[in-house]
């Protein structure tokens, strides 16, 4: 099964802790989740981003956290493959978060509408350390969500309108999840669920999650010597891989559902002579048993991960949801 490739792009403004985020995504997913891996599909990229994770462990001092991205954005290629054979490739966007600011020149926003027109994923940043306490509309414009919303709008009104069969999948990030983690989750869920409110209406055909990320419980004691225990850090990959497979999968049961009522007329028409009838029974009766045969593996995937997204909240057009099959 290889699936289409799939484009990511993350948002959030600068020192949100994207670029960290990326190094400890990378380094868990290397190692794999169920069999599933990740990996870079350029060897100095791979090695690259290994080193900066291994500075990010080793060193305890301020030099140990990756520098502010030298380029307005930064692309990066990976495979994301099952007992070692590519499923699907994807391409992510780490964006410096120069759209996002007041100063954002025509260039940079067309530049971050184009990529954001055929994503197949979004990654909305949101760091702990803007939810330490309940929002206040100065927060607000520090977190940059009025900005966001405004990309989101574009990419609806100008490309493509998510429904509720086939919806957009969109992972809120709250990176830094260790400096707001004193505060309950369902009060921290309700502010983010307030500033992306249209994310979350009815019949609006967002598929939503909410993901806690950190690098270490310790480094809202110290950071720069705290120990780097990554948390979560792998669900908003196995996500968008889900959701991939989902509408996927959604294709393939279309699929299926015409087939049968093909094979159904066949059965009825009598116009075909017998010779000819038999030859398309077998062609049909081939393509259903190819089909169901694809449809069953893409099951079995979605279920391994979609057990891996038990504990995450998820919402489809702004109910709560379970991962499931
Ligand atoms: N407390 C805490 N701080 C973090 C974490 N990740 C990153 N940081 C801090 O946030 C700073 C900015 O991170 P960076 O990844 O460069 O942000 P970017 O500009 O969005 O790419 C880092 O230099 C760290 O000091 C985390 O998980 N917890
Ligand atoms: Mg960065």
């Amino acid at each position: 099964m290889m699936l289409n490739d799939i484009k990511i792009a993350m948002l959030g403004t600068t020192g949100a802790g994207k670029t960290s985020y990326l190094l400890a995504m990378y380094a868990v997913m290397q190692t794999g989740i169920k069999g599933f891996t990740l990996s870079a599909k350029d060897m100095d990229m791979d090695l690259d981003l290994i080193e900066k994770w291994e500075q990010l462990i080793d060193i305890e001092a301020e030099d140990r956290w990756p520098l502010p991205n030298a380029a307005a954005i930064e692309h990066y290629s990976f495979n994301f493959s099952y007992g070692f054979r590519p499923i699907m490739s994807f391409d992510w966007l780490d964006y410096r978060g120069l759209a996002l600011s007041d100063r954002s020149s025509e260039q940079d926003v067309q530049a971050l509408c184009n990529y954001l027109a055929d994503s197949g994923c979004l990654f909305l940043c949101v760091s702990g350390e803007n939810l330490q306490d309940k929002i206040t509309p100065a927060i607000v414009r520090q977190i940059k969500s009025d900005r966001m919303n405004q990309f989101i709008q574009q990419i609806i009104s100008n490309y493509r309108q998510p429904t509720p069969d086939q919806p957009f999948p969109v992972v809120i990030l709250i990176t830094k999840y260790d400096l707001c983690h004193h505060r309950d989750k369902q009060a921290v869920i309700e502010d983010i669920k307030r500033i992306f409110q249209a994310l979350f209406t009815p019949n609006s055909g967002w598929l939503v999650m909410i993901c806690p990320v950190s690098l270490g419980k310790e480094l809202c004691q110290d950071i720069d010597r705290g120990s780097i225990v990554p948390v979560n850090v792998h669900l908003p990959i196995v996500f968008a891989i889900y959701s991939q497979l989902r509408s996927y999968g959604i294709k393939l049961k279309t699929a299926r559902l015409r087939l049968h009522e093909e094979i159904d007329k066949l059965k009825q028409s009598g116009m075909l002579t017998k010779f000819l009838k038999n030859g398309l029974f077998q062609e049909n009766a081939k393509k259903l048993e190819e089909l169901e045969e694809k449809i069953e593996i893409v099951e079995e995937n979605m279920g391994l991960l979609a057990e891996e997204l038990q504990q995450v909240s998820l919402f489809l057009s702004g109910s709560e949801v379970k991962a499931n099959v």
